[in-house]
């Protein structure tokens, strides 16, 4: 073991009695509440992997003096009290959204220490694969608490904390499973993560919904370099936060054992018991640099760094546990133990292969081959099977506009599968601006069909923990444009799948309006840019022309494996465009395949959305010359389809409305020179916006947006050329 095997030599932590007066705990009840000998192993051992990782280890027993990984974010300093945090979490569903410097805790929950080390190697196995930086890690697990798949960004844990709490409401109440009673979220974070967005976002929604979720901040009074001064004013969250309504807020000492065990002994009791959220920030010194590349300087004087290693809390840990509760003698075992746990966790994880690289690209999407694993976080197998479908459309169906064709699909699989939930901003008593929900919060009762707080990073990052727990989340974003400041959770569930080896995965639906409207458009509610979201990992995208698809592709959204972006047209929506006959309750239309709206032998015209409407009316303008297919989905896209088709017609046009720059067409014309470039006739043509945000007087909108007249005119040029 390393140099924490000489506590004696450290200055005795000093008993601040006037604090400890005021706690409402007593010694005893702290004392007899935990199992110390396990917090003692765990801190060694958590203390061991990072000095190791660190090269700050003298070396001893079988563990020699080096530095085995890059990438290192160590969490000496921290590791006490997210252990006895840790040892507190005993419920079947209580969830832990967490961030690099949280592996402590995750040890406490069961993470081996091989797997500790394993990650960080980039070894196969463990929690990535090989995939994501080592301590970037995440726990799944049937039985007991889990850890949420932890992301790269600040900030970014809170919101699917505040989620997995809903959900664990949900799952208690609307699904009556018992086995979620007394089950709580945790949210852990640095002092400078409370700057960031998600963490106001999920408080909103824990103290909003009186959600069981516990935040616990340790301040450390740096964020890389920055003071916490600069991240909150006056530099203590929990001062500040004193007055929120609905919050118990407890502050303390996070080097003290006694006081960090008693504060978060009551605040999780507090949570357990209903009695809403809590937060309690502890204060804890990071002996260590930021990370492994970070060497303090210019921000951290010699001086400074020495008096935060007077703070550290394992030697305080000593104080308070020898003699009172072991032995010198027992803590000395406990150190050996530890040493040899470690030396052998290293060893095996050493001799773990490296990963295997022809499967880098395995688990973007649902792998469904029965010889893969279900991940945690979806409906199941078995359940997607029961709900089934079918890919052949009714034909007797009543004539539907393209809002109610959607809402009678919510409606629809909010009757027949109870996980599913329907939410957003103006979602429930309203039934949304564009009234698709209108009347399911009546029908289905405010905890299937509800509104939000006006933040699209809780939104999505609600929607994550809830899939991951096993519902089926619609998350309506009001307008396209306002997708922007849930771009991190988007991200993130993206890779989710991925950067977990298939451990995890968030098959959210988002319902998303956009695109220019009946003769109105604006910077704001007219933005399609759909094509960030095929670029973006991990996503399914439709966008759909008519009612009959959109039913179609929505209902597979909501059975199926994957995350969906599902953009309702803002003009589809507003006008009869595109109305279809309704193809029926059990309607499931698989992504990435096409329709073809008319065949044709000189030219294929390729487009998607609303301009499939417009694309149509001018390709009635030449006979059965002009073949046009309407892509539906852009993320998978039917390329086979459209290839077929070019290399009959030996002529491609594209018409979007997004803008042309490395819009989707860009795409669609790269596949096309590529793969059908000896059958072409003429160039590849594009017909799209400049690239020139959406106006909003009628008279610009036209001017920019392709109609029928731009579109019939450079088909007879394609045509000639
Ligand atoms: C959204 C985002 N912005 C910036 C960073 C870079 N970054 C990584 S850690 C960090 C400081 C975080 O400090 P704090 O939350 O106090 O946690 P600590 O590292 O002190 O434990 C920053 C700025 C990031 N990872 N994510």
């Amino acid at each position: 073991m390393a140099s924490t095997a000489r506590p004696s030599a450290l200055p005795a932590a000093p008993a601040t009695p006037a604090v400890l007066a005021a706690l409402p705990f007593s010694a005893s009840s702290v004392r007899d509440a935990f199992d110390w000998r396990r917090i003692a192993y765990q801190v060694l051992a958590s203390r061991a992997l990072d000095e190791i990782e660190e090269g700050t280890n003298r070396g001893r027993g079988s563990v020699p003096r080096e530095h085995v990984v890059l990438y290192q974010f160590s969490a000496r300093g921290h590791e006490t009290a997210q252990i006895i945090l840790g040892s507190l979490l005993n419920a079947r569903h209580d969830g832990v959204g967490a961030y690099y410097r949280s592996r402590p805790l995750l040890l406490s929950l069961g993470l081996t220490l091989e797997d500790a080390f394993g990650s960080p190697l980039g070894r196969s196995g463990g929690f990535s694969d090989g995939r994501d930086i080592g301590v970037v890690c995440n726990l799944p697990n049937r039985e007991g608490p889990i850890v949420l798949p932890m992301a790269g960004d600040v900030g970014s844990q809170y919101t699917p904390a505040a989620g997995w709490a809903q959900a664990i409401i949900y799952h208690r109440d609307s699904l009556g499973d018992a086995s979620y009673d007394g089950s709580i979220a945790i949210a852990v974070g640095g002092d400078a993560s409370v700057a960031t967005n998600g963490f106001w976002a999920s408080l909103t929604m824990a103290t909003t919904l009186n959600l069981p979720m516990l935040f616990y901040i340790e301040d450390n009074d740096l964020g890389i370099s920055v003071r916490g001064d600069m991240q909150t004013p006056g530099g203590n969250i929990a001062r500040n936060l004193a007055s929120f309504t609905n919050l118990l807020v407890r502050d303390g000492d996070g080097t003290n054992p006694h006081e960090s065990a008693g504060l978060l002994q009551e605040a999780v009791a507090h949570v357990r018991a209903g009695n809403g959220p809590a937060l309690v920030r502890l204060t804890v010194p990071r002996l260590s640099s930021h990370s492994g590349p970070d060497n303090q300087k210019g921000y951290r004087t010699p001086d400074e760094i020495a008096s935060d290693a007077e703070r550290d809390p394992l030697p305080r840990l000593r104080e308070y546990l020898v003699p009172a509760l072991l032995s010198p003698d027992e803590w000395a075992e406990i150190e050996a133990n530890v040493a040899h746990d470690v030396g052998i966790a290293l060893e095996g994880a050493r001799s773990r292969a490296m990963p295997d690289a022809t499967r880098v690209a395995q688990h973007v999407y649902a792998d469904e081959s029965p010889d893969v694993a279900e991940a945690f976080g979806g409906l199941t197998r078995a359940e997607r099977a029961a709900l089934g479908g079918t890919d052949v459309a009714e034909t007797e169906g009543d004539l539907l506009r393209f809002a109610e064709a959607i809402r009678r699909t919510l409606r629809h699989e909010l009757a027949v599968n109870p996980k599913v939930v329907v939410f957003g901003e103006d979602v429930g008593r309203k039934g949304g601006v564009h009234l698709v929900s209108e009347g399911l919060q009546k029908q289905f009762g405010a905890a299937r069909v509800f509104d939000t707080s006006l933040s699209e990073e809780g939104i999505i990052g609600r929607a994550v923990a809830m899939a991951i727990s096993g519902m089926v989340p619609v998350a309506e974003i009001q307008f396209r444009k306002y997708a922007d400041p849930a771009a991190e959770q988007l991200n993130n569930c993206g890779t989710l799948r991925w950067r977990t080896a298939n451990r995890f995965a968030a098959p959210i639906i988002v319902r998303m309006p956009g695109g220019f409207g009946k003769d109105v458009g604006d910077p704001w509610h007219s933005l399609s840019d759909e094509v960030r979201f095929a670029h973006a990992y991990g996503w399914q995208v439709a966008m759909p022309s008519n009612s009959a698809d959109a039913v179609g592709l929505l209902r597979a959204a909501m059975r199926g494996a994957n995350p969906t972006i599902f953009f309702e047209h803002r003009s589809l929506l507003m006008t009869g465009d595109g109305s279809a006959r309704y193809p029926g309750d059990n309607y499931v239309l698989p992504f990435g395949r096409a329709r073809t709206v008319r065949e044709g032998t000189d030219l294929t015209l390729v487009t998607w959305g609303a301009m499939v409407h417009r694309a149509a009316s001018a390709a009635a303008r030449f006979d059965e010359r002009i073949g046009l297919i309407d892509l539906r989905t852009i993320a998978p896209w039917d390329r086979e389809a459209v290839l077929a088709s070019v290399k009959k017609t030996g002529r491609c046009l594209i018409v979007h409305e997004d803008n042309i720059t490395a819009g989707f067409g860009a795409e669609i014309a790269s596949a096309v020179a590529q793969d059908a470039f000896w059958h072409l006739d003429a160039p590849v043509v594009r017909v799209a916006p400049r690239d020139v945000p959406m106006p909003y007087h009628p008279d610009l909108l036209a001017a920019l947006l392709p109609n029928v007249e731009e579109i019939a005119t450079t088909i007879e040029r394609v045509l000639s050329a």
